[in-house]
């Protein structure tokens, strides 16, 4: 089988757009007890799908079947200054979701990397992108894309962690990537201490009950008072532990992906904007946004609740 060069994949990855590339192997996940600790305790709330799937989530090598490596990218998402929150906002929109869609964006990238590497020797090319039962953060730290930081985030040393990791399984036979072997957290906590509702049991533990992300997007019902009064105004996931995170303040640089710019729909000055439109209209606007996920609805509640919490920004 002919093999492309590492450099060659690297050049492609980077011509597509992606900034960083790597080469992860598929043997099973390092961190599975932690996985399993983690459903046990119940910090996975009401997402019973990261339950059905743990067995495949340990065991990546079966996400695609005939798969003998993985070229693992990161996509920049980080915000330009201009299109953060700013004073004024009724409510907030996590950076990663302010423009379209990164399922759709980020895909049909991989996509492209997928058809050179089978137009370059691969039988076998499978993009995913979030979607997958497979430990995306530990594949990337395999690739040697970043250590994992104690927010549970990948953390590339130049890239910082606005990014959104995306991988194609092969049957190519490529050299794996050397894995960075330290993590540069050191004694920093800033994003422990931050989260607004405090929602880390410990480094590298999150109880995603109690994350404004979780609370936003997958959560069905009311969030519980004590979580909704810490919400912060955001209504659509949540950025404090990255927007803290000194490796995102020193070293990351705002996305060029068009694609990811804010769009002015929501005007997030409006507390009332989606009060004011049916379901037909929603759709219309949103349908190709991370907005879907929660429908006309989530967001109607998560607008209520996050114009009626005090901003913890704001508190001096
Ligand atoms: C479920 C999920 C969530 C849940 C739970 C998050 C979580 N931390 O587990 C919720 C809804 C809360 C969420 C929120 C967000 N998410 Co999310 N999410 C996922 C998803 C689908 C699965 C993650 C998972 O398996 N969680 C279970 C935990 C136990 O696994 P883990 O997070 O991978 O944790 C590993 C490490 O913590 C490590 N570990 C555990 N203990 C120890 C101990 C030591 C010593 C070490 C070294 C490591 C270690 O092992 C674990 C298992 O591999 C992934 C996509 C995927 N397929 O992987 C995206 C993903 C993790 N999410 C992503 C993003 C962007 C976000 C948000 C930033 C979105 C936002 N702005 O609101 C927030 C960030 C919140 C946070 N601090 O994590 C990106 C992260 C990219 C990156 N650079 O890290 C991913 C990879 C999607 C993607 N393809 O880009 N998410
Ligand atoms: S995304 Fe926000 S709420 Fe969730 S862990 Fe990070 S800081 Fe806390
Ligand atoms: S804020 Fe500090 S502790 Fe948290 S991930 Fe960044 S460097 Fe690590």
């Amino acid at each position: 089988m002919r093999v492309p060069s590492i450099a060659a994949i690297h050049a492609e990855a980077t011509r597509i757009g992606f900034v960083a590339c790597g080469v992860a192997t598929l043997e099973p996940s390092r961190r599975g007890e932690a996985l399993d600790r983690w459903l046990a305790h119940g910090l996975a709330g009401t997402m019973r799908y990261l339950h059905r799937q743990a067995k495949k989530r340990k065991s990546p090598a079966g996400a695609t079947k005939g798969a003998r490596t993985a070229v693992v990218v990161l996509e920049n998402y980080a915000a330009p200054a201009d299109e953060r929150p700013a004073p004024g906002d009724a409510f907030k929109i996590a950076a990663y979701a302010r423009g379209t869609d990164y399922h759709m964006v980020t895909l049909a990238r991989l996509l492209v990397l997928a058809e050179w590497l089978k137009a370059n020797g691969a039988g076998l090319a499978h993009a995913w992108v979030d979607h997958a039962p497979i430990p995306e953060r530990e594949l990337a730290e395999r690739a040697g894309l970043g250590w994992i930081g104690k927010n549970t985030m990948l953390i590339h040393p130049q890239h910082g962690s606005s990014t959104f990791i995306g991988s194609v399984f092969t049957d190519l036979d490529l050299a794996p990537s050397q894995p960075l072997g330290t993590d540069h957290c050191g004694s920093c906590t800033r994003c422990l201490d931050a989260c607004p509702t405090q929602a880390f049991v410990e480094p590298l533990v999150l109880d995603a009950t109690k994350c404004l992300s979780y609370l936003t997007i997958e959560y069905r019902g009311n969030p519980p008072p004590e979580l909704a009064a810490r919400s912060d105004g955001w209504a659509f996931g949540c950025d404090v532990c990255n927007d803290v995170c000194p490796w995102n303040i020193k070293f990351a640089t705002p996305t060029t992906i068009e694609d990811f710019a804010t769009r002015r729909d929501p005007d997030r000055r409006d507390a009332r904007v989606f009060e004011q439109m049916n379901e037909t209209e929603f759709n219309r606007r949103f349908a190709d946004t991370g907005l879907a996920r929660p429908g006309l609805e989530g967001m109607r509640r998560n607008v209520r609740v996050a114009v009626a919490s005090p901003r913890l920004d704001q508190v001096p």
